[in-house]
């Protein structure tokens, strides 16, 4: 099929706008159509100038100096600016946060023998954090333990503490640092609502000083809530190892059942795919004239399962709309997060049953089915009934499928890649120091209509790759990475010698899957064991993190906390930050003598990538490590 141009410029994939063009055909809308009844969007709104923290307000200051300078309290543009980060930040971490208290709930319940469904998967790792967490082990029964851990694990959310329990993973240098600062993260809850207050009218009114804050709420979500829902989740469900998966719409199958599990929490979907294998349920689809239960992955959700068990995805953000027009998904299961509201409509205009699941996130013309983990295992199978029915009213004629799916490998967790390396980070830091490898770089985050879909993640990670720089991806980024076929061990003849040498050694492919937005926390432990082994700050190392089509609050709070630990960090959409010089002069410039590190916007992926080449080379330098005239000249790209 020829694709119309101006769905070229919506997205990269074909099977993307396949959907699109049978969106406009059919006359359905989609996030596209909804982006562009906004425009223009608010010019205030766009530069962070605009407050409504009060009710003297709303009030806006012009960025051109012609209308009002202040708001009614006399607020200037520096601090509504920074107020407003403050805030989105809190947000950011509040959802990755509240996500690990959830993860966290269930694991001190099935610590108990208080669950039906879940079972401890990775004692190893049990063992392992609760050593970290100064719990004794010897002679214990694991289940006691394990509710130690837990117990010391939830007043890390509390306000009792001084600092969090995974702060002993960074260098000394860095915790001296923050302790010096004041952004040591104490309690996961308490920085957050001491964002909030400071927000509030009249409290804190240095923009600085409200950002300072703001890092420290982004760390205590990193280095706390995010930290403790993927370490709690491999404990669950397994630590993650490599493992094949495909993805694309063509991961949907026309004689199956259907069911997307979409949204970020794994506590549900991980039964539900147990209950797609109950030979009764399976039994029950056939009856109904199905070839079997076939489940895809959207969003996060999906990468949980896919890290675990190679679930195959059926797409990233840009694509929850998308996958209802095929007209073949009978069910899509959303927890929270991520998920359009729109979802339910385009639901509508076909047979597919969307069923929410957490009482804190509920949809208009969504079936609820609250999800209770003391029955875990008959909710999932209830849910898996559910679909099974729904297909029964699946229209044949309406099924439109994009053919095939592309291969890619997952489950590169922090043991994963070391276990790879024969258990040390000794030939990383080899291949790194003998400049094979020249760095790493994690490139992450979300899907934004603003930007033609994963054309940033693409491009920014085949130039990193191709200069031999070692590519960590995860959320919709590596959703995007799979796609465009650079997730397979074959795609290090796409890298550039060095690194294609180092991969094909191992066997890995040049872009590793680390796993979803909150597993970020991943690449943190890992620059931070870097770190220690050579004994130097996170920020010495040639690292850095990019976020090309970053569209969520949980986004900036993950750039935040990246920011803080040391990794500059590249974004592709401007925040609303520009209302005010000091504020991007801080983020921009300033950071880097505070926290040795700092923000750069860049739109243009080419452009993003020589930045990033060229700070990488600055950090390999300030480590003495030798500059070898890399195959590809770092230049600045027209
Ligand atoms: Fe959401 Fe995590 Fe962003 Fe994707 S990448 S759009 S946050 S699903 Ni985190
Ligand atoms: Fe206006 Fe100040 Fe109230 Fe914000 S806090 S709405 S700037 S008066």
């Amino acid at each position: 099929m020829k694709t119309p141009d101006n769905l070229r410029k919506l997205s990269i994939n074909n099977d993307a706008r396949e959907m699109l063009a049978r969106a406009r055909e059919e006359g359905i809308e989609t996030v596209w159509d909804r982006l562009a009844a906004q425009e223009p969007q608010c010019g205030y709104c766009s530069m962070g100038v605009s407050c409504r923290n009060c009710a003297m307000g709303p009030c806006r200051v012009d960025p051109f100096g012609e209308g009002p300078q202040k708001g009614v309290c006399g607020a200037d543009a520096d601090i509504i600016v920074a107020r407003n980060l403050g805030r989105t930040i809190a947000a950011g971490a509040a959802a990755h946060s509240d996500h690990g208290r959830d993860i966290l709930e269930v694991f001190a319940a099935l610590a108990a023998g208080d669950t039906t469904g879940y079972e401890i998967r990775s004692e190893d790792k049990l063992l392992a954090l609760a050593a970290e967490w100064g719990i004794e082990t010897e002679d214990r029964a694991v289940d006691d333990v394990a509710r130690d851990l837990a117990d010391a694990m939830l007043e890390d959310f509390g306000s009792r503490k001084e600092r969090l329990g995974f702060l002993g993973r960074l260098p000394e240098q860095r915790r001296k640092l923050w302790d010096e600062l004041g952004i040591t993260p104490r309690g996961i809850d308490r920085e957050n609502v001491e964002m909030l207050h400071r927000t509030h009218m009249g409290v804190d009114n240095d923009y600085a000083n409200i950002l300072l804050h703001a890092l420290r709420t982004g760390l205590s979500d990193g280095w706390g809530g995010s930290m403790l829902a993927t370490e709690l989740s491999d404990v669950m469900f397994g630590t993650p190892q490599p493992v094949p998966s495909r993805v694309n719409l063509g991961a949907l199958r026309a004689e199956c059942v259907n069911i997307a599990l979409h949204g970020h929490n794994p506590l549900l979907s991980d039964v539900i795919m147990q209950a797609a294998e109950d030979p009764e349920l399976l039994a029950f689809a056939k009856e109904k004239g199905a070839a079997g239960i076939n489940l895809v992955g959207l969003c996060c959700t999906g990468n949980e399962l896919q890290m675990r068990k190679g679930l195959p995805m059926a797409g990233n953000h840009l694509m929850q709309e998308l996958v209802l027009l095929t007209g073949a998904l009978d069910a899509m299961v959303v927890d929270y997060q991520c998920i359009m509201p729109a979802v339910t409509d385009v639901a509508k205009c076909f047979h597919t049953e969307v069923i929410s699941t957490a009482d804190k996130a509920r949809f208009a013309g969504a079936t609820h089915i609250s999800f209770d983990p003391h029955h875990g295992a008959e909710i999932g199978r209830e849910i898996v009934r559910r679909g099974i029915e729904a297909y029964g009213n699946r229209n044949p004629d309406r099924v439109r499928i994009p053919e095939g799916t592309v291969e890619m490998m997952a489950g590169f967790s922090v043991e994963a890649i070391l276990a790879a390396l024969g258990g040390t980070p000794e030939p990383l830091v080899d291949a790194i120091k003998a400049g094979k490898i020249r760095g790493a770089v994690a490139v992450v985050g979300c899907n934004n209509p603003k930007l033609p879909q994963d054309h940033g993640h693409v491009t920014l990670t085949r130039r990193l790759i191709e200069n031999d720089i070692l590519v960590l991806v995860t959320g919709c980024s590596a959703v995007a990475n799979g796609k465009a076929g650079h997730m397979m061990p074959a795609a290090a003849k796409l890298a550039g010698p060095g690194l294609r040498e180092v991969c094909e050694a191992l066997g890995i492919p040049p872009v590793l899957h680390m796993g979803s937005c909150v597993d970020n926390t991943r690449v943190l432990t890992l620059a931070a064991a870097l770190a220690g082994y050579l004994g130097t700050d996170v920020s010495q190392l040639p690292l850095a993190g990019a976020a090309p089509e970053w569209y969520s609050e949980k986004a900036v709070s993950i750039g935040a906390y990246v920011v803080a630990s040391g990794i500059f960090t590249v974004l592709g959409v401007q925040p609303p930050i520009f209302g005010s010089r000091s504020v991007v002069q801080l983020l921009a410039d300033g950071l880097e003598e505070v926290v040795g590190a700092k923000f750069a916007v860049e739109p243009d992926p080419e452009k993003a990538a020589a930045l990033i080449r060229r700070h990488i080379e600055a950090k390999r330098e300030g480590l003495g490590l030798p500059f070898i005239a890399p195959e590809k000249p770092v230049s600045e790209a027209a």
